[in-house]
């Protein structure tokens, strides 16, 4: 039997892949590449093509020691297509295939690509997720909007995650009031393990520093988990350290603190090298034995098989032109402060500079500082979504662009959440230290020392009164602007505008 192709992308790095599960090991081929057209479409942190890389490599040895026949593609093999599509074209002609099996991709591009290929395609659909597609389909038609928190609730019953019996663990679904705690002054949290780079991470490395070095992003140092062992071993450390205390902390931000209670665990999720209901099993075993908190655990399990799985399931429902959306017509370029030029604001300076050295950054950062001031200035979505997918070393489309497009600069016009997540400087001043080293201040209102947070928030109000003053949520905020005196309410406006223009000159704001 002539053999078939068995495509393994690089954020498919687990044996119980869906295409690995359907292939034979005695007659298929498995085609692993490394691709300039992967590396470019954005211009990638070079830790996260590292990290890929890396892992990539490793897998394929671990395949090959299972007894797999593997074609694997350097990206330096003067051979290499330079595409996937290229790649198994490639290696179809070499090992006289027509067939290939693929596991769905994470990015509408790719199984795109994969449709209009010429080798005869059996795509199956990626189960490393709890919900199906039909499932969420199921679960979503009818409804007026998608709330994440009734998903969430049919993924706790389905997993029985955090369940007694048919009730949920503790009397309620949701502890998050209890969730919203500002840091205390000296707020520390424990530091992820650091993996020191092997041999096949330490060539890797060397490749990309060459390639890729203009990217935007540190390189070294390099200490991601690049193997199930490692990233198993950094499961552990969170569950034992930094799980108690998420909960209580999850949206602070402090100055020196990259990571304070966070995991750390969405790069090794979203490869492969963890499996998401594992962790959350791991994560109920340390609140049954009373080694964490009822608020931490179910915080924790609801951002995986809650908004998570529902981010997915909305990104496949929208379409492939979701990541496009720009339903406030927001057309402003991004400031050059994204890709690390300077910036009086300290907030932004922290949250970018994090970003730039660990190819992370959390939640709160992502969405209330870098994700609040592009929306609050109208930055186009599409360029904010370039920017997201390109740095972050857990970003794939799947989960970046509902996360971005939708939850934070409400381009999809409210399918991800039923309001924009803005704020003014308040909400960063509750939840950090940052303002109290700020050239702005954040109490200033107006004038050339307000927070830009504050100027920007009325700005943005404002030109989108029309839409939101409607919203159930919002119409309080409109009331306050309103009740604010006039004079106040103009220069605020003419500040916001005066800001705005230097931005888009390119001064340092
Ligand atoms: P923790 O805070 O420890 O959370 C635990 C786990 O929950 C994470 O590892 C992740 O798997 C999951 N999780 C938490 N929040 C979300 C969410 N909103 N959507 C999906 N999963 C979630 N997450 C990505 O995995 N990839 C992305 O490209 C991505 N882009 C984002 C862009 C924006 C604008 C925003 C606001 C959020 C984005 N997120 C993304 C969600 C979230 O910020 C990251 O999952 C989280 O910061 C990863 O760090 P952690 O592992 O320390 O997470
Ligand atoms: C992100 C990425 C990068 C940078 N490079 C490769 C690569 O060279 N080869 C590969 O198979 N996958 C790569 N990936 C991940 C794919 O882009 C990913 O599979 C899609 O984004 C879909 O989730
Ligand atoms: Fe950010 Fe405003 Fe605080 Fe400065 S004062 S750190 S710009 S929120």
């Amino acid at each position: 039997m002539t053999p078939r192709l068995v495509l393994v992308l690089g954020d498919q790095l687990t044996s119980s892949v869906a295409a690995l599960k359907a292939a034979d090991k005695t007659r298929d081929v498995v085609v692993m590449a490394e691709v300039a057209a992967e590396t470019h479409y954005v211009p990638h942190h070079p830790k996260k093509i590292v990290f890929l890389f890396a892992a990539m490599r490793k897998f394929a040895l671990r395949l090959k020691a299972e007894g797999w026949r593997v074609a694997y593609s350097r990206l330096d093999d003067p051979e290499n297509a330079g595409s996937i599509g290229g790649e198994l074209l490639r290696r179809a002609e070499e090992f006289g295939a027509s067939q290939m099996l693929a596991t769905e991709p994470g990015e509408w591009r790719l199984i795109e690509a994969l449709n209009a290929h010429p080798l005869e395609l059996q795509l199956l659909e990626d189960d490393r997720f709890l919900c199906s597609h039909a499932e969420f389909d199921t679960w979503a038609e009818g409804r007026k909007s998608l709330r994440m928190e009734f998903f969430y609730r049919e993924m706790r019953r389905k997993t029985a995650l955090l369940m007694d019996g048919d009730q949920p663990e503790g009397g309620q679904w949701n502890f998050d009031h209890d969730n919203r705690k500002g840091p205390p002054k000296g707020l520390a949290g424990p530091v992820p393990p650091r993996f020191e780079p092997d041999p096949v991470t330490d060539e890797v490395l060397e490749l990309v520093e060459t390639r890729f070095g203009a990217h935007f992003g540190d390189l070294y140092p390099f200490w991601f988990a690049t193997e199930p062992s490692q990233a198993e071993a950094a499961l552990d450390h969170f569950i034992a350290h930094a799980l108690p205390r998420f909960g209580d902390y999850q949206d602070a931000m402090v100055r020196g603190q990259d990571f304070l209670f966070h995991s750390v665990l969405s790069v090794y999720i979203n490869s492969g090298l963890l499996d998401p209901l594992t962790v959350c099993r791991r994560a109920e075993a340390a609140y049954r034995a009373g080694q964490a908190p009822l608020n931490a655990v179910e915080g924790f399990i609801r951002q995986i098989i809650g908004w998570r799985e529902f981010v997915r399931g909305v990104y496949f429902r929208e379409g492939p032109g979701y990541a496009g959306r720009n339903a406030l017509g927001h057309r402003r370029r991004l400031p050059a402060l994204y890709w690390g030029g300077d910036t009086d604001m300290r907030c932004l300076k922290e949250a970018v500079g994090v970003t730039r050295r660990e190819s992370y950054a959390h939640h709160i950062q992502r969405l209330m500082v870098t994700g609040n001031f592009a929306l609050l200035a109208g930055v186009d979505p599409r360029e904010v979504h370039e920017w997201y997918l390109a740095v972050y070393a857990d970003a794939y489309e799947w989960v970046e662009a509902p996360n971005t497009v939708g939850m934070s600069q409400f381009a999809d016009g409210g399918v991800v959440g039923s309001k924009p997540y803005v704020s003014s400087g308040n909400y960063i001043a509750k939840m950090s230290d940052y303002c109290q080293s700020c050239t702005y201040g954040v109490k200033v209102k107006r004038g050339p020392d307000a927070c830009p947070f504050n100027l920007l928030y009325w700005h943005f109000l404002l030109r989108h009164r029309t839409r939101f003053a409607q919203n159930p949520r919002m119409g309080q905020i409109y009331r306050t602007w309103d009740r604010m005196d006039e004079d106040h309410r103009a220069e605020v406006l003419a500040d916001a505008e005066r800001l705005l223009a230097r931005l888009d000159a390119g001064e340092v704001v």
